[in-house]
């Protein structure tokens, strides 16, 4: 039988026959919030009783340990510190899957929607349990410990989630690259957590292509050499041809085949290291945030609960991929914890046609909605095929997160798609926060087109001046949360100085979230963006420090300046400027090349939009390339271009003008 191999002070068992509902139970006791006037409460309530408050929400995940300790944190640069329910014990799989076992053996937890829309699976929490237990007998076959990390390199199959929380349930640290990205952007991130494993797919299929993902593990553990990944458990999704290495490569089905569908799921500390995700920050190569496992699941549960208003017979679908925090927290680990069914799709949204969201959402009666402005603007561009084939009225919730949602967008996501009849959540939160921050609550929050509202429990949002200083009433600043919460990220792994100096440093003893916000005169929150030099594409976070690099590395590309400028479906687009090594004569042949070799570098996603070659780019006279003037150049808007009395030579700006690729 499964059972807890650590049981701690209480030595109980929580999986397997003998799953308790004890953290049922407490759900079930915590107050309603069905108005405003019930949120008012709970907040205040979580805010000035902030310890109690995350005590309760931790009862309702189940403990092998219970903790005593709630907090213990310092945001002071010299100490920093975040840790919530340290002394605790916990399995986030068994508390994802084998305390579901008693009360919901037969329900479904995975409804997985192909690519192809004959392809269909589901996957009740009694199946999942077993999937899971023989891949976690399988990896520790292969070797694999708590602790150790697991690159996991899918596409969108059930077989991923598995992946996931058999990581869990060893205590084993899984990064998911989403497979979008190239061979080369999988080797950085292999090398900088220094994977034991890759689980990877022979290849994916989306929008009815083949995505090579084995091939590119191929290339990318040709680039990061072998010290590190001994193993490489490849899933046949398509039957394509794949090479073969004998000795590392391994088929996940016969893997599986060999293992018992039991395991004895041991527990881990609180702080133990649940997952890294890999994120873009404004300089340098990406970083990845690393996640526990305690107050990861405590927080990704309580916001699952409470902002899409759960109730247990509702069907959620989060279109999100799971290489994405909104699909670890809101396709994985929020949903499972609550024993939700969650819908998985393979596919994307404009194939085979444009209907295709509508019509999973109709075959699935699918309730509750999750998806990014971007998909929802790609819908509106042809919104008669988007609509056409479903009629929707299963739902009853509609949510966005990711980027900015204009109020024309969140007007024809309400009206049109949910019929208007469903409310329309906002979400605003980061890969560092590990779920929602600031959003409105379906029954207690008045909502407002575009604006994210209300903080979360527990949330202290703050807009701040240059200088720091709290901006009281209705203001526009810099957003910074004030205290902690157990779902934030603990550290940049095997970098704890650069995430003190990105997050905890800028302005002090606060956390620094990078997006710039509006609070109106009712106290709502309306995020304006990044300020930073991050981008937005399709809700797709890029560093335009890393698209330089990849940029520069042409060998006909002497030197590289790369901003966003809007989009109407991607919300924002890369436009790079890129001055040829002498002698070059840029032309659109090179132009291809460099999109391809962008492209190849960071993988699709980084597609470039726009290459202007230019023999120079405006930098002040201590060399510093002035980017501001670059984006309103890139965004056709150059009638006020600020102040320019620091260019070195001013005339590079009006050769840019009169070369700009964007005219209105
Ligand atoms: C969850 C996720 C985080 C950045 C964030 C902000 C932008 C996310 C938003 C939003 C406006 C929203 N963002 N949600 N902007 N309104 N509702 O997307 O995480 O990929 O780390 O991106 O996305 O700029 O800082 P991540």
């Amino acid at each position: 039988m499964a059972e807890a191999s650590q049981g701690g002070k209480t030595g109980q068992s929580l999986s397997g026959q003998v799953a308790t509902t004890s953290g049922q139970a407490a759900v079930a006791a915590l107050p309603a919030v069905d108005s405003p006037q019930d949120y008012e409460r709970l907040y205040r309530h979580s805010t000035c009783e902030g310890e109690a408050f995350w005590a309760e929400q931790a009862r309702c995940i189940d403990w092998l340990r219970p903790f005593e300790q709630v907090k213990n944190v310092s945001y002071a640069t010299e100490d920093l510190h975040i840790r919530w329910y340290e002394d605790g014990l916990l399995n986030v799989c068994v508390n994802c899957v084998d305390r579901h076992l008693a009360t919901r053996r037969d329900k479904t937890a995975i409804l997985w929607q192909g690519d192809a829309p004959a392809d269909t699976r589901s996957i009740s929490y009694g199946e999942l349990h077993t999937q899971v237990c023989r891949l976690a007998n399988g990896l520790q076959a292969q070797g694999i410990d708590s602790g150790d990390r697991v690159v996991i390199y899918m596409p969108m199959v059930p077989e991923a989630v598995f992946a996931m929380l058999a990581c869990a349930r060893i205590g084993a640290v899984h990064s998911v690259v989403f497979g979008g990205f190239s061979a080369n952007a999988l080797a950085d991130r292999i090398i900088d957590c220094g994977a034991k494993m890759v689980i990877t797919a022979d290849a994916g299929v989306r929008g009815g292509k083949s995505i090579p993902l084995k091939a590119n593990v191929d290339a990318a553990l040709a680039r990061a050499g072998t010290e590190c990944v001994d193993a490489v458990l490849v899933l046949e999704r398509s039957g394509a041809d794949i090479a073969w290495q004998a000795g590392r490569d391994i088929w996940y089905h016969e893997l599986v085949a060999r293992q018992a569908d039991r395991h004895s799921a041991a527990g881990v500390g609180a702080e133990h290291p649940l997952f890294v995700l890999y994120t873009s920050g404004s300089t340098g190569k990406p970083k990845g945030l690393q996640h526990c496992s305690g107050g990861y699941l405590v927080y990704a549960a309580a916001t699952f609960r409470y902002v899409f208003d759960y109730r247990e017979d509702d069907v959620y679908w989060c279109t999100a991929d799971i290489g994405w925090i909104t699909g670890h927290s809101y396709v994985v680990y929020g949903p499972l914890a609550n024993g939700a069914t969650t819908v998985m799709f393979e596919g994307v949204p404009n194939y085979p046609d444009l209907g295709r969201f509508g019509q999973i959402i109709d075959r699935y009666r699918v309730s509750l909605f999750y998806t990014a402005p971007t998909a929802v603007r790609t819908l509106m561009s042809d919104a008669d095929a988007a609509l056409a084939g479903s009629g929707r009225d299963s739902l009853r919730l509609l949510a966005c997160a990711g980027e900015p949602i204009n109020p024309g967008v969140w007007r024809w996501y309400s009206d049109a798609f949910g019929n208007g009849r469903c409310p329309v959540i906002d979400t605003w939160w980061q890969t560092e926060t590990g779920g929602v921050m600031i959003a409105p609550l379906p029954k207690a929050t008045a909502l407002k087109p575009g604006s994210a509202t209300r903080p979360f429990f527990g949330i202290e949002p703050q807009l701040v001046d240059a200088n720091s200083d709290i901006l009281t009433g209705a203001a526009d600043g810099h957003l910074v949360i004030l205290d902690a919460w157990p779902g934030q990220a603990r550290t940049i792994w095997g970098d704890h100085q650069r995430f003190i100096d990105t997050y905890f440093s800028t302005h002090p003893g606060m956390y620094f979230t990078g997006d710039g916000a509006r609070r109106d005169a009712d106290g709502d929150y309306w995020i304006t963006g990044r300020v930073d030099d991050v981008l937005n594409v399709s809700g797709h976070r890029l560093g335009t420090a890393e698209i330089e690099s990849a940029t520069v590395s042409h060998p006909a590309v002497a030197e590289a300046a790369v901003v966003g400028f809007p989009h109407p479906i991607k919300g924002e687009a890369i436009y790079i400027y890129a001055t040829p090594v002498a002698g070059i004569e840029a032309n659109t042949e090179l132009t291809a090349e460099l999109c391809a070799w962008v492209r190849k570098e960071l993988g699709p996603v980084a597609t470039p939009d726009r290459v202007q070659w230019t023999p120079g780019l405006p930098k002040t006279r201590s060399g510093k390339i002035m980017r501001r003037i670059l984006r309103k150049i890139a965004a056709d808007d150059f009638a006020s271009l600020g102040d320019t009395s620091t260019l070195a030579e001013p005339g590079v700006v009006e050769e840019l003008i009169a070369g700009r690729l964007n005219r209105a």
